[in-house]
């Protein structure tokens, strides 16, 4: 299986990352950021291109030198300058980088100004009070790291995750191959995968086959596999590129569904219900339901379910946060699926610093079926995104126009990404916020103010009668940049009194709602809208990270505002301006 562009992408990241903890060039940094980025978006093969021997330096953003590292990468799955600084950078300096959103270079100035290779040292000198000294910290960052520092006693710092949508693209082609092995009869990716948590650890994969087929053979044959683990007749554990392990368990086609309830989790999930089986006389565990000794289910999840009188629970709810008691009572939610979404209410274009033009984008949503598809660009504060200003804004909604009138299937909504500034108040005229139809709103800088103040300048954002979206409330960035210290309960009401939405963000790295905020939202009675904020046509598909996010927040479509069709969405847009 060739390296896929997400994974040249991660190896270029991490690259640039230490890079930067080691305080290099800053251009040089930037140069593997912009080549990473460039290449995770690329809709063609970077390692195909190498195999047909086509020049990589022709791709946007990459030179000579990064055209020569991301080849050696297809050929080899490394980047050999990555390895030799990973000998060189102690190796909790990459953990502290991610610690309270300190980022590599902060990291860097830990090391260089204070010394601090580990763990142990760094708490040192945040007790002692010299890190808020260094320039970019100050108290309240150096509190936040404390803060850190004593939730990850539990979790080992370093102990690697990786985003739903990178071990997706690892994961799928391993179940293309273990599906077609003769004799492989299902094969399903169990645990915290098929929970779709936005981070997973390890996959762990459940087999069925006939008898004559040796499927762990087969298993550690995969080409991607770098490490055996372990090898048994019906549990094997191997090490693929990257590092990510894989558990591979085959079990009897009448265990399959106890097996699958069991893997899938969540822990506290299973613990919950094999309880409630010991109130019913059953032991539960992974082979399946039995009454004194004797099986009474186990082929199918639905089954297991049945012997302890509760409803068929979707994976994305089993986290033992009162599902059980919905599914005994008959009130789990109806939750939303991506075929229930209409439309994307956050993209952008060329321009701004989208790579589609707006005719790209509008075919990229038809080829969706879509109904409508908001254009919201960045407006002028964010400098470096190409922000616009009221007359770039005029002359868009000219070009809008002028597409709808040749459209007959899909309709743009003119919109625009304005920022909300750091006392409240927007970076655009009410004058040409009136002209569009849909105002996002968002905070783009001064992400760390202290909670009271961050709270107050979004409620004042929301609080004029143009923007209708919040578009992702925390800013937070999944391991580089922890959430802002936000009141969300009187942000959500404040949300609920001014007919504001909130956004779930679907970019991989946001997913902005947390399914926590997300579940929070449908509580208090404020809309959700899901949205990609895409920058390409291919990232429209962000679309269904988003929802699996929503899911497991228990969102119903009817919670969604973007399941409404252009009428319905037209219609609640309007609310706020009356
Ligand atoms: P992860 O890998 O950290 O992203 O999260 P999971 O949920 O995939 O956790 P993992 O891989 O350690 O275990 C997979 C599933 O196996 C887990 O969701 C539930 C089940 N499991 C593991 N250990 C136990 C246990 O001690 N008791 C019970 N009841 N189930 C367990
Ligand atoms: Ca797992
Ligand atoms: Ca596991």
């Amino acid at each position: 299986m060739p390296i896929t562009n997400a994974e040249i992408a991660e190896i270029l990241r991490e690259y640039a990352d230490l890079l930067e903890i080691k305080g290099a060039n800053e251009f040089r940094i930037r140069a593997y950021r912009t080549a990473a980025r460039n290449i995770d978006n690329l809709t063609r093969s970077v390692a195909q291109m190498v195999s047909t021997g086509e020049d990589l330096s022709t791709l946007p953003g990459i030179g000579q030198d990064l055209a020569t590292k991301a080849a050696e990468i297809v050929r080899s799955g490394r980047l050999p300058e990555l390895e030799q600084l990973k000998k060189e950078i102690p190796s909790d300096l990459i953990g502290i980088s991610r610690l309270a959103g300190l980022g590599p270079k902060r990291t860097g100035a830990l090391h260089r100004e204070l010394g601090i290779t580990r763990i142990d040292q760094l708490e040192e000198a945040v007790q002692q009070q010299k890190v808020r000294l260094l320039p970019g910290f100050g108290a309240r960052t150096e509190q936040r790291v404390a803060e850190d520092l004593s939730r990850e006693r539990d979790t080992p710092v370093g102990s690697k995750r990786y985003r739903l949508s990178v071990m997706e693209e690892i994961a799928q082609p391993l179940i293309e191959y273990l599906s077609a092995i003769d004799g492989v009869r299902q094969v399903t990716i169990a645990g915290s995968y098929r929970r779709k948590k936005e981070t997973v650890k390890d996959l762990d994969i459940l087999v069925t086959h006939h008898a004559k087929c040796d499927v762990m053979q087969w298993f550690v044959e995969y080409e991607d596999v770098e490490d055996i683990v372990s090898q048994g007749d019906t549990r094997s554990a191997v090490r693929l590129r990257y590092g990510v392990q894989v558990d591979l368990r085959a079990v009897p086609q009448n265990s399959y569904g106890a097996a699958l309830h069991y893997f899938t989790g969540s822990k506290a999930h299973n613990i919950a219900v094999r309880r409630r089986g010991v109130q019913h006389g059953l032991k539960i565990n992974e082979y399946g339901v039995f009454h004194n000794g004797k099986r009474i289910a186990g082929e199918t999840e639905e089954e297991v379910y049945a012997t302890v009188h509760l409803d068929y629970v979707e994976p994305e709810l089993r986290e033992n946060t009162g599902e059980i008691e919905a599914a005994g009572r008959g009130t789990l939610p109806g939750i939303v699926k991506p075929d229930d979404i209409r439309g994307d209410l956050h993209t952008h274009t060329k321009a701004t610093d989208g790579r589609a033009t707006l005719r790209e984008m509008a075919d990229a949503a038809r080829q969706r079926g879509y109904e409508y598809l908001a254009i919201t660009e960045h407006s002028r504060h964010v400098t470096v995104a190409g922000g616009l200003d009221a007359s770039a804004v005029e002359q868009q909604i000219a070009e809008i126009d002028q597409l709808n009138e040749q459209l007959d299937d899909l309709v743009l909504l003119k919109g625009i990404e304005v920022d909300i500034l750091e006392d409240g108040t927007l970076d655009l005229p009410d004058e040409i916020l009136k002209k569009l139809d849909l105002v996002v709103c968002a905070v783009h800088y001064k992400l760390d103010l202290p909670a009271e103040k961050q709270t107050e300048r979004i409620i004042r954002g929301i609080s004029n009668s143009y923007p209708t979206i919040l578009a992702h409330p925390t800013g937070r960035i999944i391991g580089r940049r922890r959430a802002s210290s936000l009141d969300m309960e009187r942000l959500m009401r404040a949300a609920k009194q001014t007919d504001t939405i909130l956004e779930l963000n679907a970019q991989p790295d946001r997913l902005d709602l947390t399914e926590v905020h997300a579940r929070m939202a449908k509580e208090m009675g404020v809309m959700v809208a899901i949205s990609t904020d895409a920058h390409s046509g291919e990232e429209l598909n962000f679309m269904r990270l988003g929802v699996f996010q929503a899911r497991r927040g228990w969102i119903e479509p009817g919670d969604v505002l973007n399941t409404k069709n252009h009428k319905g969405v037209k219609d609640w847009l309007s609310r706020k301006r009356k």
